[in-house]
């Protein structure tokens, strides 16, 4: 995998899994995004364990255009070179009926899983259109496909990501720009739940008994997906735990296996 990536929401979850696994598979170069720059730079260290591999952690808030632009507009050159972008970055925060609604959650993840995706496709895109030639993944969730009581906005935002990724599909294919997604079931290895449940861990323990997915599982087939002959592209890939077989169906039969 000798090609350069740069990964949204790179400092924990799926996001530094990806990494990980890219580091491992050869990648050359790596820009590693996120707003926690301690996380970035820690991660940045362990992968210097790479020889060949130059890490770049560029910490922002991806929420704010202006934010991305500064940061990313320093290293413009650079970026032209990214071969393969992971659309990583998403939260979901709250988890109340509608009418309940907290709207500054409904501002973040409105702003993070959609504006932010939009925000940095709308840099990396160009490049890859030049060279007619890149690879853009996703990370899209079961929210994107069906939702289920208290997901409203966070579902909306995923079924935005669900529709992006068939858009930019269509607007890039001529240009051999591939374009697919990941939609992930339940995920363990990440703070989705903590964050979802604004920091509290016992309303965010929802995975103690049951197997959920793994980050280093959604890694893997990320890595499948951008491993694939340039001829191939993997559009979608709806993937749960065993013991998941939709939004509200989960075996809860302990996590034995
Ligand atoms: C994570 C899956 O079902 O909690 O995106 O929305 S779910």
């Amino acid at each position: 995998m000798n090609e350069v990536a740069l990964i949204t929401g790179a400092s924990s979850g799926i996001g530094r899994a990806t990494a990980r696994l890219f580091a491992t598979k050869g990648i050359r170069k790596l820009f590693l995004c996120a707003r926690r720059r301690d996380r970035l730079e820690a991660l940045a260290a362990e992968l210097s364990a790479f020889k060949e591999l130059r890490v770049v952690p560029i910490a922002f808030d991806i929420r704010d255009q202006y934010a991305v632009a500064g940061a990313l507009d320093a290293i413009k050159g650079e970026l032209e070179e990214v071969d393969v972008l992971i659309n990583n970055a998403g939260l979901a925060k709250g988890f109340g009926p509608i009418h309940e609604g907290s709207l500054p959650d409904w501002e973040t993840m409105i702003d993070t899983n959609v504006k932010g995706l939009l925000y940095i496709t709308r840099i990396i895109a160009p490049g890859m259109v030049a060279r007619r030639s890149g690879h853009i993944i996703n990370v899209c969730s079961t929210a994107g496909k069906e939702v289920y009581p208290g997901g409203n906005v966070y579902c909306a935002t995923k079924f935005a990501v669900d529709a992006l990724t068939k858009a930019l599909r269509q607007d890039l294919y001529t240009y051999g720009v591939r374009v697919g997604q990941i939609a992930p079931g339940h995920v363990e290895e990440t703070e989705f739940a903590l964050t979802r449940f604004d920091g509290d861990a016992e309303r965010a323990n929802i995975y103690s008994d049951f197997q959920p997915l793994k980050a280093t599982d959604v890694a893997e087939i990320i890595y499948f997906m951008v491993s694939r002959p340039h001829h191939v592209n993997i559009q979608d890939v709806l993937v749960m735990s065993s013991q998941q077989a939709s939004a509200s169906l989960i075996h809860r039969s302990g996590r034995e296996r």
